[in-house]
Protein backbone atom coordinates (compact mmCIF):
# COMPACT_ATOMS: atom_id res chain seq x y z
CA UNK A 1 0.00 0.00 0.00
CA UNK A 2 1.44 3.28 -0.82
CA UNK A 3 1.58 5.75 1.60
CA UNK A 4 2.76 9.89 0.91
CA UNK A 5 4.95 11.01 3.64
CA UNK A 6 6.80 14.46 4.10
CA UNK A 7 10.25 14.96 5.09
CA UNK A 8 12.23 17.69 6.33
CA UNK A 9 15.52 18.08 5.21
CA UNK A 10 18.10 20.46 6.98
CA UNK A 11 22.04 21.22 7.50
CA UNK A 12 24.41 23.79 8.04
CA UNK A 13 28.40 22.18 8.36
CA UNK A 14 29.76 21.31 5.25
CA UNK A 15 27.78 21.91 1.83
CA UNK A 16 24.42 20.82 2.38
CA UNK A 17 23.03 20.95 -0.94
CA UNK A 18 25.17 18.43 -1.93
CA UNK A 19 24.02 16.30 0.82
CA UNK A 20 20.48 16.80 -0.16
CA UNK A 21 21.04 16.07 -3.41
CA UNK A 22 22.35 12.88 -2.62
CA UNK A 23 19.55 12.36 -0.59
CA UNK A 24 17.35 12.98 -3.50
CA UNK A 25 19.18 10.52 -5.73
CA UNK A 26 18.83 7.93 -3.62
CA UNK A 27 14.93 7.99 -2.82
CA UNK A 28 14.41 8.25 -6.53
CA UNK A 29 16.83 5.46 -6.98
CA UNK A 30 15.15 3.19 -4.17
CA UNK A 31 12.94 0.52 -5.41
CA UNK A 32 10.19 1.51 -2.80
CA UNK A 33 10.09 5.13 -3.02
CA UNK A 34 7.72 6.47 -6.39
CA UNK A 35 7.57 9.58 -7.20
CA UNK A 36 10.00 12.54 -5.04
CA UNK A 37 8.71 15.94 -5.03
CA UNK A 38 11.11 18.57 -3.86
CA UNK A 39 10.19 22.42 -2.42
CA UNK A 40 12.83 25.27 -2.87
CA UNK A 41 15.77 25.27 -0.58
CA UNK A 42 15.64 28.05 2.08
CA UNK A 43 17.71 29.49 4.00
CA UNK A 44 16.84 29.56 8.06
CA UNK A 45 18.16 31.19 11.30
CA UNK A 46 19.44 28.80 13.52
CA UNK A 47 16.27 27.46 15.97
CA UNK A 48 16.01 26.08 19.74
CA UNK A 49 20.06 26.58 20.16
CA UNK A 50 20.79 30.13 19.05
CA UNK A 51 24.66 30.40 18.32
CA UNK A 52 25.57 28.13 15.28
CA UNK A 53 25.03 29.07 11.38
CA UNK A 54 22.19 29.77 9.26
CA UNK A 55 20.64 26.34 8.41
CA UNK A 56 19.80 25.44 4.60
CA UNK A 57 16.10 23.88 5.27
CA UNK A 58 13.62 21.84 1.97
CA UNK A 59 10.79 19.42 2.71
CA UNK A 60 10.04 16.16 0.18
CA UNK A 61 7.08 14.72 -0.75
CA UNK A 62 7.30 11.08 -1.28
CA UNK A 63 5.14 8.43 -2.39
CA UNK A 64 6.59 5.39 -0.83
CA UNK A 65 5.33 1.53 -0.06
CA UNK A 66 8.17 1.56 2.92
CA UNK A 67 5.96 1.10 5.91
CA UNK A 68 7.09 4.04 8.67
CA UNK A 69 9.33 1.92 10.68
CA UNK A 70 11.20 1.04 7.92
CA UNK A 71 11.03 4.64 5.53
CA UNK A 72 12.96 5.94 9.27
CA UNK A 73 15.48 3.43 8.71
CA UNK A 74 16.04 4.77 5.36
CA UNK A 75 15.94 7.91 6.19
CA UNK A 76 18.56 7.02 9.39
CA UNK A 77 20.49 5.36 6.51
CA UNK A 78 20.84 8.09 4.23
CA UNK A 79 21.75 10.50 7.16
CA UNK A 80 24.86 8.11 7.94
CA UNK A 81 25.76 8.31 4.52
CA UNK A 82 25.43 11.80 4.02
CA UNK A 83 28.39 12.28 7.20
CA UNK A 84 25.82 12.97 9.96
CA UNK A 85 27.60 13.49 13.24
CA UNK A 86 25.46 13.78 15.75
CA UNK A 87 26.64 16.06 18.36
CA UNK A 88 24.14 18.15 21.18
CA UNK A 89 20.47 18.27 20.75
CA UNK A 90 19.75 21.27 18.72
CA UNK A 91 23.07 21.94 17.25
CA UNK A 92 25.20 21.98 14.27
CA UNK A 93 25.35 18.80 11.87
CA UNK A 94 25.78 18.13 8.06
CA UNK A 95 22.82 16.63 7.17
CA UNK A 96 19.40 15.87 9.06
CA UNK A 97 16.29 13.75 8.28
CA UNK A 98 12.79 13.95 9.58
CA UNK A 99 9.75 12.30 9.17
CA UNK A 100 6.69 15.06 9.10
CA UNK A 101 4.12 13.43 8.14
CA UNK A 102 3.33 9.74 6.96
CA UNK A 103 -0.16 9.16 5.51
CA UNK A 104 -2.61 10.30 7.93
CA UNK A 105 -1.34 8.06 10.24
CA UNK A 106 -0.41 9.21 14.02
CA UNK A 107 2.38 7.32 15.24
CA UNK A 108 3.90 7.38 19.24
CA UNK A 109 6.86 4.71 19.55
CA UNK A 110 10.31 5.31 20.61
CA UNK A 111 12.26 7.16 18.41
CA UNK A 112 9.27 7.14 16.06
CA UNK A 113 6.52 10.08 16.48
CA UNK A 114 4.72 10.95 13.95
CA UNK A 115 3.38 13.98 13.26
CA UNK A 116 6.75 15.00 13.73
CA UNK A 117 5.70 16.78 17.50
CA UNK A 118 7.63 20.16 17.09
CA UNK A 119 6.22 20.94 13.09
CA UNK A 120 3.65 23.79 14.42
CA UNK A 121 6.47 25.88 16.19
CA UNK A 122 8.71 25.57 13.25
CA UNK A 123 8.66 27.86 10.38
CA UNK A 124 11.84 26.26 9.04
CA UNK A 125 9.76 23.27 8.41
CA UNK A 126 6.31 24.84 7.42
CA UNK A 127 7.44 27.56 5.10
CA UNK A 128 9.41 24.84 2.70
CA UNK A 129 6.49 22.02 3.01
CA UNK A 130 3.57 24.85 2.61
CA UNK A 131 5.07 25.33 -0.56
CA UNK A 132 4.43 21.55 -2.31
CA UNK A 133 1.79 20.77 0.43
CA UNK A 134 0.09 23.85 1.40
CA UNK A 135 -3.42 21.67 1.60
CA UNK A 136 -1.78 18.74 4.00
CA UNK A 137 -3.40 18.04 7.16
CA UNK A 138 -1.37 17.99 10.53
CA UNK A 139 -3.22 17.57 13.96
CA UNK A 140 -6.48 18.69 11.81
CA UNK A 141 -4.95 22.15 10.24
CA UNK A 142 -3.74 22.68 6.85
CA UNK A 143 -0.12 23.42 6.72
CA UNK A 144 -0.80 26.77 5.23
CA UNK A 145 -2.64 28.07 8.11
CA UNK A 146 0.03 26.53 10.76
CA UNK A 147 2.39 28.76 8.65
CA UNK A 148 0.95 32.05 9.17
CA UNK A 149 1.27 31.48 12.98
CA UNK A 150 4.89 31.48 13.15
CA UNK A 151 5.59 33.72 10.34
CA UNK A 152 9.59 34.50 10.65
CA UNK A 153 11.34 37.25 8.55
CA UNK A 154 13.94 35.52 8.71
CA UNK A 155 13.24 32.04 6.85
CA UNK A 156 13.61 32.67 2.93
CA UNK A 157 13.59 31.14 0.03
CA UNK A 158 17.30 30.46 -1.45
CA UNK A 159 17.20 30.67 -5.32
CA UNK A 160 20.66 30.63 -5.67
CA UNK A 161 21.09 27.22 -3.31
CA UNK A 162 17.69 25.72 -5.29
CA UNK A 163 19.50 26.28 -8.65
CA UNK A 164 22.61 24.41 -7.40
CA UNK A 165 20.56 21.70 -5.96
CA UNK A 166 19.09 21.20 -9.79
CA UNK A 167 22.33 21.80 -11.52
CA UNK A 168 23.58 19.09 -8.81
CA UNK A 169 21.12 16.23 -9.55
CA UNK A 170 21.43 16.96 -13.30
CA UNK A 171 25.16 16.59 -13.40
CA UNK A 172 26.58 13.37 -13.78
CA UNK A 173 24.96 10.70 -11.60
CA UNK A 174 26.86 9.20 -8.54
N1 LIG B 1 17.31 21.71 13.17
C1 LIG B 1 17.49 21.52 14.45
C2 LIG B 1 17.66 22.62 15.40
N2 LIG B 1 17.50 23.92 14.83
N3 LIG B 1 17.15 25.34 13.02
C3 LIG B 1 16.92 25.51 11.71
N4 LIG B 1 16.79 26.73 11.22
N5 LIG B 1 16.82 24.45 10.84
C4 LIG B 1 16.95 23.17 11.27
O1 LIG B 1 16.84 22.21 10.47
C5 LIG B 1 17.18 22.96 12.66
C6 LIG B 1 17.28 24.08 13.51
C7 LIG B 1 17.54 20.16 14.99
O2 LIG B 1 17.02 19.21 14.18
MG1 LIG C 1 15.40 17.86 13.01
MG1 LIG D 1 16.35 14.48 13.13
Amino acid sequence: MKAEAALGLGGNLGDPVEAFATVLRRLERHEAVARVRPSSVYRTAPWGKLDQPEFLNMAVLVETDLPARALLDLCLALEREGGRERRERWGPRTLDIDILTYGGQVIDEPGLQIPHPRIAERAFVLAPLAEIAPGLLIGGRSVADLLEEVIDETIRRDPAATERLSAVLQSAPR
